[in-house]
């Protein structure tokens, strides 16, 4: 029903791309319910059916979006992204309505389970228009042509005729350069993809927030954050909490990169201790820092091996890595993908037309059919995705037997957590065990292996944070149209540690050259997905018996910690968060200290490098 795990909380649901808005086709209205009941003081046994009713009605709307949001997003052309619009447009009037209407209910005690479903009844908006047709398609029509203009976004090189290149190719030079003027330019060209969005952008601001105040919150951010079962503000200052326990393992990793990009780049490019420039550090986004692993100095033990030399030595194409994928699953006791899965998915570019690559998991009607849609590259890093891309499908599958307003995860957290928890598991043993490896490391290896692994778990935790607390200021109006680009850099300065390679100014909308600005896909829930992977990992491992270092443990083949899993999954949304992590964990609050424990060798390490070679730590 929609795409990455989103429930019929419509657009929430989706991992990620959802906010899906709620799309439905045509013109069609949406059905006035309850209308008739308005001033009577309602009973239960209507609040029983006017959410059921709604229930069904969203249920089947957002079935037409999905269908139409995959069709935009592998076909982009002005007429799909009208099509799409149009279904979104259905489909966020109705959920918005719906929305307002269950607030009639709210004063009545109800049964457990169907206050529960009047609760994600009445956040089922994800971005609310308001009660205007003119401003309900203005808003549709901005929604989808955002989202293709990412899609097709390309940077064209000056005096490079009839060379562009797309947001994979743009990744690709990103990671593989080392010449910093040739990834300045990347990264100026690609950045100017956001400019033109602007405006619209502006204006999706404040026609979201007319219809988050039409439902009584305070903007859409305060919408957002009412998803976590706990008050919006709660919800910030649960978020800072685990940043602030994380911060000295980022401060030691983002000390020590620094020191040895100087190292490599040179002293006029790379401060001492000031921000690391954002264009040397691999990823376009400066958001993972896996591809500048191979310039650290630390350790290579003996047998260290190139997962991406490996698969592409092997010629491993973009299906047999999702079979690597599905396999794991399938040995935790999930059952295999269904056919319909690999005729339909998108696995890579098509070469005749623009698609919005950014990778995405897709449940279309809530029954059998699940999909990925993907750019695939023979690589390590897109190995590793395609596990997260899985996690959602079977999350998906697993709560597909729950009422449609139950069918998402317990927040959106854990559903970007599940196949990055499976991805844990790729370890050094399980590739020997799958023989794609012949020999395993030695422990003089750890410290290497540990290091890998931060510059992509780690390195992530700010820019995680911070996308939704610039969204959020955008939102409250805290932050103007004509301060945008400035307090994005301001808080990417602050809480990353780093700088743009070149002067940004108000004619720049660097934030719309990230997928999920445009996209409207909220972010906080890759932040909690960081930390709840490493939560979900410690506890399946205990439960699978195995008690080395967390960092040694891989759960394949085990049907106890399948099991365990699948009893969170199959809960779908119909209990509060902090019960179904309790589920699987034993807690019912998110915790640091997993992933803390998971790294605490390397933080020793690094805090010893630090301190050897005389590299500040701060900036
Ligand atoms: O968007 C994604 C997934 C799809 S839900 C590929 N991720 C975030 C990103 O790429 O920015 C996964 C990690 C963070
Ligand atoms: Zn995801």
């Amino acid at each position: 029903m929609k795409r990455n795990g989103m429930s019929p909380q419509i657009l929430f649901v989706c991992a990620f791309t959802c906010l899906f808005f709620v799309r439905i086709a045509g013109a069609q209205k949406p059905p006035a319910a309850n209308d008739g009941a308005k001033k009577a003081a309602p009973t239960a046994a209507e609040a029983q059916k006017f959410i059921e009713d709604a229930e069904k009605q969203l249920f089947d709307l957002s079935v037409k979006a999905s269908r139409a949001g995959w069709v935009q997003e592998n076909f982009i052309t002005d007429d799909t992204e009208q099509i799409a619009a149009e279904a979104g447009e259905v489909v966020n009037t109705a959920s918005t309505k719906y929305a307002k209407e269950a607030h009639r209910f709210d004063g009545l005690k109800l049964p457990t389970e169907l206050g529960r479903k009047r609760l994600l009844l009445e956040l089922a908006a994800g971005f609310p228009a308001p009660d205007d047709p003119k401003a309900q398609k203005e808003l549709a029509q901005i929604l989808a042509s955002l989202d293709g203009d990412y899609g097709k976004g390309k940077w064209c090189p000056e005096g490079e005729k009839g060379k562009c290149l797309d947001v994979t190719a743009v990744e690709k030079l990103m990671a593989e350069s080392r010449d910093p003027e040739e990834l300045k330019r990347a990264w100026i060209g690609w950045h100017a993809i956001g400019a033109p969005m602007r405006q619209r952008y502006t204006r999706m601001v404040e026609l979201g927030n007319a219809g988050a105040r039409e439902l009584g919150h305070t903007d859409v951010g305060a919408l957002w954050r009412s998803n976590y079962d706990m008050p919006p503000d709660e919800f910030a200052k649960e978020e800072d909490r685990l940043w602030e326990q994380l911060k000295p393992l980022y401060l030691s990793l983002h000390a020590y990169v620094r020191g040895q990009l100087r190292k490599k780049y040179g002293s006029a490019l790379v401060p001492e201790s000031g921000p690391i420039p954002a264009h040397l550090l691999g990823n376009i986004w400066s958001q993972e820092w896996n591809n500048v692993y191979a310039l650290m100095d630390s350790p290579k033990p003996p047998q260290s091996y190139d997962l991406t030399t490996i698969l592409q030595e092997r010629k491993t194409d973009a299906r047999g890595m999702v079979k690597y994928g599905e396999n794991f699953f399938v040995s935790l006791g999930f059952a295999p993908l269904p056919k319909t899965f690999w005729e339909r998915s998108l696995f890579t570019k098509p070469a005749d037309r623009d698609v919005v690559c950014h990778a995405s998991a897709w449940d279309v009607d809530s029954k059998e059919d699940l999909r990925i849609k993907m750019c695939i590259q023979t690589r390590e890093e897109d190995f590793r995705t395609i596990h997260h891309e899985l996690g959602h499908n079977f999350y998906q599958r697993a709560y597909m037997t729950q009422p449609p307003l139950f069918q998402g995860s317990a927040n959106d957290g854990f559903h970007e957590a599940v196949g990055d928890t499976i991805a844990l598991s790729v370890t050094p043993e399980y590739l020997k065990k799958i023989e794609l490896i012949d020999a395993v490391p030695p422990a003089t290896g750890d410290i290497d292996y540990l290091l890998q692994q931060a510059l992509e778990k780690v390195a992530f935790l700010p820019f995680g944070l911070l996308v939704d607390k610039w969204r959020w200021e955008v939102f409250a109006g805290q932050v103007k149209p004509e301060a945008y680009t400035k307090e994005w850099w301001e808080l990417r300065r602050k809480y990353q540690g780093i700088a743009p390679p070149v002067e940004r100014t108000e004619a720049d909308f660097d934030p719309g050259a990230k997928y999920h600005v445009p996209g409207n896909v909220p972010y906080a829930r890759y932040f909690l997905a960081r930390i709840l992977q490493f939560q979900f990992h410690r506890a399946l491992c205990r439960q699978a018996g195995i008690h080395g270092p967390l960092h040694r443990c891989s759960i394949y083949g085990n049907k106890a910690a399948g099991d365990s899993l699948n009893k969170m999954l199959s809960l779908g949304q119909s209990k509060p968060w902090p019960e179904a992590l309790e589920v699987l964990t034993g807690d019912k609050q998110m915790d640091a200290t997993a992933l803390a424990d998971y790294f605490a060798p390397l933080k020793v390490w690094l805090d010893e490098q630090n301190k050897a070679n005389h590299y500040p730590v701060g900036w």
